[in-house]
């Protein structure tokens, strides 16, 4: 086998993490996340899925539009750019590893550094992802989802698949096509689409109709690529309704769930959905979940959370459990993710400044979420919480009610009935019941 670099340790000093219970005072340990705990038939593992987010753990700076980065890695100094992304990539299966996460993600720029020359960047990709294929196959790690960065470079600033100018489209074409080969090579269980750019700044220079046919046609033309080398996996779009772009046209679940439909994308495409971008698209992370789990969609989730006075994409790390139990709960009641797992696309602060406020990070987001399954679970098993719903719609299960759900009763039908039965009694929701059922478990 060939020698595999990395020799250097970059988080000297930070353990293995390994769980020790809710007991436990150690900082570098999961309290809550056993991943051979047996929930309904499957494991922690199995369920959750986590998976680390390349960009964000190992490109993120620390850098915003005021300030120059605060995350100086020793990774970034070689000056050749192979030697840089396998240094980074050590870096990277380091970190992975040592959290136990059992997926990582990656955009094909973040692992190494593009150019503007087509072929050279395909050249480039390839070689990283040899290297990737042999820390794979030593760590057991794998990837959750591959994807292109179709918004950073300049020439994408009126969008890619969407870009009025076809010669912009080409590239984009090149550029899925070549992350499309990495994820095959390494076994990428999905490929995801988060379309930044493809949306519209300005409706006065945009036609609009002809941009969502140019993204259909493009997905379609991506999707068979990869299907006639072999992909099996799921493809996945993820909604933001805004940030870069003014409006985004995969607004939302509902939004990219109709335009699935409508250019019969329904059966290759799924839904990752975001944290930060329901909260941003004026939902809550658990409308979201529902919404593509009631269309059979609900493929994978971006693991972040936003913050209540800012109204942007900040990318935190979840920890609230309240809200992940929510969450938890949609998921567990539609019997999990169609192929995809949990995703930290979160960073940490810019003045997080420590190699272990990237392990703090990720125990407490992995903690949290673990925690949240374990508490929403026992909601299911052990409370009313299902029956009240179910026992909501109970005048739907029989009589006229189930009637009217088979298709039977006309309009005249109703207005015969709301005469024979009179005034309807007032009848409580019980939310605040409900909600307190999620303190009680918690
Ligand atoms: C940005 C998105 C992005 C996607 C991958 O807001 O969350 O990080 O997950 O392109
Ligand atoms: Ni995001
Ligand atoms: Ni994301």
């Amino acid at each position: 086998m060939q020698v595999i670099k990395g020799d250097i340790e970059y988080f000297k000093n930070i353990p293995q993490i390994k769980f020790e219970g809710v007991e436990s005072d150690n900082p570098f340990a999961f309290r809550w996340y056993d991943e051979n705990k047996i929930i309904t038939g499957k494991t922690l593992k199995e369920h959750l899925r986590y998976s680390c987010a390349y960009w964000h753990s190992f490109n993120g700076s620390g850098a915003d539009p005021f300030g120059e980065p605060t995350h100086l890695f020793p990774w970034n100094e070689s000056a050749d750019p192979i030697e840089r992304a396998k240094d980074k990539m050590d870096a990277a299966f380091e970190f992975i590893t040592k959290m136990n996460l059992p997926f990582y993600c990656f955009h094909d720029v973040d692992v190494v550094d593009y150019t503007n020359d087509v072929a050279n960047n395909e050249k480039r990709l390839l070689a990283i992802a040899e290297y990737a294929k042999l820390k794979q196959k030593d760590s057991g790690v794998k990837l959750l989802w591959g994807t292109a960065n179709l918004f950073s470079n300049r020439r994408y600033m009126n969008g890619a698949a969407t870009n009025p100018d076809f010669h912009v489209l080409a590239h984009a074409g090149a550029q899925v096509k070549a992350a499309l080969d990495a994820t095959i090579y390494l076994e990428g269980e999905n490929y995801v689409f988060w379309g930044g750019r493809e949306g519209y700044m300005s409706l006065l220079n945009t036609n609009m109709k002809r941009e969502q046919e140019h993204f259909a046609k493009f997905l379609h033309a991506s999707k068979d690529y990869a299907r006639s080398n072999g992909f099996r996996g799921n493809f996945f779009i993820e909604p933001k309704p805004c940030e870069p772009s003014k409006h985004q046209y995969d607004y939302d679940a509902a939004t990219v769930i109709s335009f699935l439909r409508q250019y019969d994308l329904d059966k290759d495409f799924k839904l990752n959905l975001e944290v930060n971008h329901a909260t941003l698209a004026g939902h809550t992370f658990q409308h979201e979940l529902q919404v593509a789990a009631d269309a059979g969609l609900l493929g994978s989730m971006d693991a972040n959370r936003g913050d209540y006075q800012n109204g942007w994409d900040t990318d935190q790390f979840p920890n609230n459990l309240y809200e992940l139990v929510e969450a938890m709960l949609v998921v567990m009641e539609s019997s999990g993710l169609q192929g995809g797992g949990i995703n930290f696309d979160a960073k940490i602060r810019r003045n997080s400044t420590d190699p272990e406020d990237l392990f703090h990070a990720h125990i407490g987001g992995m903690d949290a979420f673990a925690r949240a399954l374990i508490i929403a679970d026992n909601i299911l098993q052990k409370s009313d919480y299902k029956k009240i719903r179910e026992d909501r719609y109970g005048s739907f299960d029989n009589g006229k009610g189930m009637e009217f759900e088979q298709e039977k009763l006309s309009l005249e039908d109703l207005r015969n009935y709301a005469i024979e039965k009179g005034e309807p009694q007032v009848i409580s929701g019980r939310q605040e019941y409900l909600e307190n059922i999620i303190n009680r478990f918690i």
